[in-house]
């Protein structure tokens, strides 16, 4: 199949993708910028229909609007391009699935979807808590974007999932006691009955996987779920009012094997398709 049948125009579609090529603040291995063409190549591998969702996404409309055009070197600039181009891709009721790059895109593109969703909330699906208010002086980094995120949409917004490195001192920022789940998803149903029909933003940062089944990315933390443990949250999801989702970090070059971005490519599919529910 071709990249998700993401064969309509811009104005028919419900559903935007955009790939964000930016690698600008990883810390340790950078790379990520290449995700978004392995991830368009990958999906040639993979069906259309999800068994786990029962759905196809030839039955919804996908535009691809191909990657936000970047520069380099200059990062408030890249910044504010993807959040003025995330902002057009939000028109009317589309919703925007992104793909990264590296975790810092979520900032700019929150931003925009922000300015939409004044009750806007955030399920963080990742290893590492990225709370850390500044990474070697850097505030805009991989390492601090949630604690952007949150500073835009409120620490009692944020929920976070699957995380297993973090700092101590991040269980003491606000709501983290209740709004932090270690190491599994095991308190996801309990978060999305607490977010009902608010507007959710997804940002799923692949490295949430165990790195056995998904060693393709930058900053690999052992001791992850499963893909399953993952479908059967994003089955979850379907319920839920998502108006928009990221989905980064896979680094491609990291796995020769290439499974790391059909694994993603997979991903994309079902998180697609659980934002289809509610459109
Ligand atoms: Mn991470």
């Amino acid at each position: 199949m071709n990249f998700y049948c993401a064969n309509h125009s811009f104005e028919k579609a419900n559903f935007i993708i955009a790939g964000v090529p930016y690698d600008g603040t990883s810390s340790f291995r950078p790379g990520s910028r290449f995700a978004p063409n392995a991830i368009r190549e990958a999906s040639y591998g993979i069906e259309s229909y999800s068994p786990y969702l029962n759905k196809d996404l030839r039955d919804i409309k996908i535009c691809d609007m191909q990657d936000i055009p970047l520069s380099f070197g200059d990062k408030e600039f890249n910044l504010h391009i993807i959040e003025s181009f995330s902002y057009k891709f939000l028109k009317g009721r589309k919703k925007l699935l992104s793909i990264g790059g590296e975790h810092l895109i979520t900032y700019p593109i929150i931003k925009s979807v922000y300015k939409k969703y004044k009750d806007l909330t955030v399920l963080h699906i990742d290893a590492h808590s990225d709370l850390i208010d500044s990474y070697r002086g850097e505030k805009l980094s991989h390492a601090s974007v949630m604690r952007r995120v949150a500073e835009i949409i409120g620490f009692e917004n944020l929920y976070q999932l699957g995380i297993r490195s973090l700092n101590k001192s991040d269980k003491f920022l606000p709501f983290r006691d209740k709004n932090m789940c270690l190491f599994d998803f095991s308190k996801a149903e309990e978060y999305l009955e607490i977010i009902g029909d608010r507007p959710l933003y997804v940002s799923l940062d692949l490295d949430v996987l165990d790195p056995s089944i998904f060693c393709g990315t930058g900053t690999p933390e052992p001791g992850g779920v499963t893909y399953k443990e993952l479908v059967n949250l994003l089955q979850l999801l379907q319920h839920s009012n998502i108006v928009g989702a990221d989905v980064v970090e896979l680094s491609p070059h990291y796995d020769n094997s290439g499974v790391s971005s059909v694994t993603a490519a997979s991903a994309v599919r079902e998180l697609l398709l659980a934002m289809d529910l509610r459109s």
